[in-house]
């Protein structure tokens, strides 16, 4: 027996309903055809027999190029007016067209609840310098019965919705977790390709089936595998999306991948220094998973500064502003859905909320990459490179911390030599003081209490950031300097070290 998915045919369904049940839940549901009995794309991509109209399709995108998917391995171009008129194989299926980004959005509106979108309803959205995705992902599907798409959880933990605008889909769904169940060795992706082989483990992984009718819209949460059939000749619109409620999933995804990428790499750790490192790592992120860290910081700030002008702040009883305890805390759902009961549109305390609730999302991202900053500040350990260049000062004392402790820990000063990104001159004034203190080091065993704290002055505005420099020394002294005299601390730095160190 496999299960069904919930069913919301009630079009007054208010979208805050949607957010609690589903986004603050990562659940998946159905929206009935109406939702969607408006589109233009409903009524002019379609015959009144419920086919695609091939004819208008032609007059009006025909020249466009389209990505096809041959054998569900190759994307071949064509035309879409080449592709439409040899429609039939349903080896080949038109996916991915970034139909929107050529024509625009004018076949469809979207209900509140999938407009709350980061990749592809923001002011950077067509703006590829700007947008941290680099494109949209706004899509068009034109496939022929039969056509189909591989088991497979989306791009970096997005959301997708899914809207049949003819034809009808079948599709396959199961929690995240439960694609374990379908693991293979012999697969690019590390799990199978048709889960239908395998009807004996549809139980196990508690498997969800259903019939899309034309019309209606999937939501599909993050990282819910799924596969997807069409059933007749079927046009489909589609978005993968964020939002503030499955930011941190991604953030976690991210953060596994990350490990996943170091680990490929640890072999050639030595062949970089650790910023030319941490560079490689951050590029083969972005190439693997379409996005990195700092890409993802990005988005946040630029949805804290758009969301920056929520007048009336939303207040929750339990959690006051921090608005992200309320997604897990099911006490708040009522208050929340207490709101309003809009179901097509904004009203004003809707949309003030919802802006709270985003800026309180990205805010603690951005404040926990702060601590992130402070952590690594005083353990020496990795510094992350999502950091402007006026920082630049930040990081050669951290870079200098990190050799130190490295000379320290090997009782050599080879990793000076190794250091690239450190000039000659910086290099002898950094192996005469690390060689002293060695020597120090060594006949005493004892450790040495080189420790930078970077004290960050106000959280909530990564530019101001205003680092001191606080040094203890053996003797139990303490000297702290602003981080901008870095010449002076160098100065200071050489003359504590001849204070503890005196040369004869
Ligand atoms: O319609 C399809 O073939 C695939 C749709 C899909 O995978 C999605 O919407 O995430
Ligand atoms: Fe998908
Ligand atoms: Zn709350
Ligand atoms: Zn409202």
């Amino acid at each position: 027996m496999t299960k069904e998915i919930p069913h919301i045919q009630d079009q007054s369904t208010p979208w805050l309903k949607l957010l609690v049940e589903f986004g603050f839940q990562n659940q998946p549901f159905l929206l009935g055809s109406q939702s969607t009995s408006s589109w233009l794309a409903r009524r002019e991509w379609v015959l009144p027999d419920g086919r695609p109209n091939k004819e208008y399709l032609k007059k009006s995108y025909g020249n466009a190029i389209v990505p096809i998917l041959v054998n569900g391995t190759n994307y071949e171009s064509t035309t879409l007016t080449e592709f439409l008129e040899n429609m039939g194989d349903p080896k080949v299926y038109l996916k991915d067209w970034h139909f929107q980004n050529e024509f625009g959005t004018s076949m469809y509106t979207l209900n509140p609840f999938f407009s709350r979108d980061f990749v592809n309803c923001e002011k950077w959205t067509t703006n590829k310098e700007e947008n941290p995705f680099g494109d949209d992902y706004r899509f068009v599907y034109i496939g022929a019965a039969g056509s189909w798409t591989k088991f497979h959880a989306d791009v970096v933990c997005s959301y997708s919705w899914s809207a049949n605008i003819c034809g009808r889909k079948k599709w396959f769904m199961m929690s995240p977790g439960s694609e374990e169940v379908f693991k293979s060795s012999s697969t690019d992706s590390g799990y199978v390709e048709d889960i239908r082989e395998y009807p004996e483990l549809f139980e196990q992984a508690n498997l969800i089936t259903f019939i899309q009718e034309p019309g209606e819209i999937v939501f599909v949460p993050s990282n819910w595998w799924h596969q997807v059939h069409n059933l007749e000749d079927t046009i489909s619109i589609n978005h993968n999306w964020m939002n503030s409620t499955n930011l941190s999933l991604v953030r976690d995804f991210l953060n596994k991948r990350e490990e996943d990428v170091r680990n490929e790499l640890s072999d050639c750790v030595d062949s970089f220094t650790k910023e030319e490192f941490e560079e490689k790592v951050e590029d083969i992120l972005y190439a693997d998973a379409r996005l990195n860290k700092s890409k993802f910081l990005k988005l946040c700030e630029l949805v804290k500064e758009s969301r920056a002008d929520k007048n009336d702040d939303y207040v929750c009883e339990s959690h006051g502003l921090e608005l992200w305890k309320c997604i897990s805390s099911p006490d708040c759902y009522p208050s929340i859905t207490s709101i309003c009961s809009c179901s097509t549109s904004f009203c004003e305390k809707c949309s003030n909320f919802i802006k709270q609730l985003e800026y309180s999302i990205v805010s603690r991202f951005l404040e926990s990459q702060l601590s992130t900053l402070y952590d690594c500040a005083t353990t020496s350990t990795r510094l992350p490179n999502d950091f402007a260049d006026d920082e630049k000062d930040l990081k050669t004392i951290i870079r200098y911390g990190e050799l130190f402790k490295a000379c320290h820990s090997s009782n050599s000063i080879d990793y000076i030599q190794k250091a690239e990104d450190v000039t000659e001159e910086e290099k002898v004034e950094l192996k005469k003081t690390v060689t002293q203190k060695l020597a120090n080091a060594s006949s005493s065993e004892d450790e040495i209490p080189w420790n930078v704290n970077i004290v960050i002055g106000n959280s909530h505005v990564a530019k101001s950031l205003r680092p001191i420099i606080d040094i203890k020394m053996p003797t139990g002294e303490t000297f702290e300097f602003d981080i901008d005299s870095f010449a002076q601390f160098r100065q200071q730095l050489a003359q504590t070290v001849l204070v503890v160190n005196p040369q004869e």
